[in-house]
């Protein structure tokens, strides 16, 4: 038996109750063994939107479901609704609803539990759990909204950061690349320099001849060369003749002019392969590869007869100049350039005895 603290009439007390009862926000609703409804409080009339003076005695709990139906009630798909109606009757009739959600088409939700009372009947009691849900799903969207937001920054940073990153590796390769031209710039000039050194120390400045050293370089390399068969090798020695005297009448500008018209002369009647010297003053050298013997003697008079008879012109005057040539043909063991200029020099000698503007043959090494 239900233990009262009030004394007064069960019946004032029952009206009493059920009036409480109106007043909760959870929509109450009794029933009996049969599951038809014995007590439905305001609030469960208001969730179903029926008023409670339109609940006729002796209606089922399945009329009221059958009521809400028909009025789709339920936010369920049409197809679905008479399955969830049988599992609910089911369910209560059965005394086993945990705490379960149903979702009402005006979008609220309720949180529905049933009990089977000590008399056999059920009690049933429906919440609107829509705004907790939501506040619930506000929370969670603020949540996701805000990790969103966490991400976004997040990105934009690691963009700008990536950006700036190739941003510096840009400025980098183009550091690298300037300093990679600077510095084939540099091995070039430095290149072109040493040539340029190289040259000059082994050219002679006025007439562009290869100086002393350069010439004496040079030779002695032709000359560790064998020759090929039937080929020697011959060195000219050539002197200016009387080019003091030369000098003394066109002034040492003259003189120079003169020079430089010489080596320009024996440039033209000289093969590619030949090398011109100038030894020191007015006296030059001439090595021939690769010629044959009786060929260094012709071309030797070739080139006297050639400078004697090209003058060149100097201030509206011309000099005349002769040249004399000691030769020697190199076919013997004796491949020293110092003894071949030796014999060279003194067949040279012998030319300017033998009254200048001529060619004398070194004996000795003839073959
Ligand atoms: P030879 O026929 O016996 O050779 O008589 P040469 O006058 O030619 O010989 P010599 O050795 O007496 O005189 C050579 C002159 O050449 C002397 C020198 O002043 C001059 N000379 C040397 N080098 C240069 C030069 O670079 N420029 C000019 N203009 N004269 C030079
Ligand atoms: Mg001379
Ligand atoms: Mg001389």
């Amino acid at each position: 038996m239900p233990q009262f603290l009030i004394s007064e009439p069960a019946e004032s007390f029952l009206i009493s109750l059920t009036e409480s009862l109106d007043e909760v926000d959870i929509g109450i609703m009794l029933l009996d063994r049969d599951l038809r409804i014995r007590f439905l409080n305001r609030r469960h009339a208001q969730i179903l939107g029926v008023p409670l003076e339109a609940w006729r005695c002796g209606a089922t709990f399945r009329d009221v479901l059958d009521q809400a139906a028909s009025r789709f009630w339920f936010a369920v798909p049409p197809e679905h609704v008479s399955q969830c109606l049988d599992q609910l009757e089911q369910a209560v009739r059965s005394g086993s609803v945990m705490p379960a959600h149903i979702d009402v088409a005006d979008g609220s939700r309720l949180l529905f539990a049933c009990k089977i009372c000590p008399d056999g009947g059920r009690i049933l009691t429906y919440a609107d759990v829509s705004r907790e849900l939501r506040q619930e799903e506000l929370l969670a969207m603020e949540q996701i909204n805000a990790e969103l937001r966490f991400n976004n920054e997040t990105m934009e940073d690691h963009a700008a950061h990536l950006a700036s990153l190739a941003e510096a590796t840009d400025e980098s390769i183009r550091k690298v690349e300037e300093a990679k031209r600077e510095l084939e710039r540099e091995i070039l000039e430095r290149r072109q320099l040493e040539a340029r050194l190289r040259e000059m120390a082994t050219t002679d400045g006025l007439t562009g001849a290869l100086n002393r050293s350069g010439f004496l370089a040079l030779a002695q390399a032709e000359l560790d060369r064998e020759p090929s068969p039937g080929r020697g090798l011959a060195l000219m020695m050539l002197d200016v003749d009387h080019f003091k005297s030369i000098n003394d009448r066109y002034g040492h500008a003259g003189g120079d002019l003169a020079l430089k018209h010489l080596v320009t002369l024996l440039g033209g009647r000289t093969r590619r392969t030949d090398l011109l010297g100038r030894l020191g003053g007015e006296e030059f050298a001439i090595l021939l590869p690769e010629i044959i013997p009786d060929e260094a003697e012709r071309m030797a008079q070739r080139l006297v007869t050639h400078v004697a008879e090209h003058p060149v012109a100097f201030e509206s005057q011309s000099i005349q100049m002769t040249v004399s040539i000691g030769l020697t043909v190199v076919t013997g063991p004796d491949r020293s350039i110092e003894h071949i200029l030796a014999r060279a020099d003194d067949a040279l000698y012998r030319a300017k005895r033998g009254g200048r503007n001529r060619v004398v043959k070194d004996q000795e090494v003839e073959a």
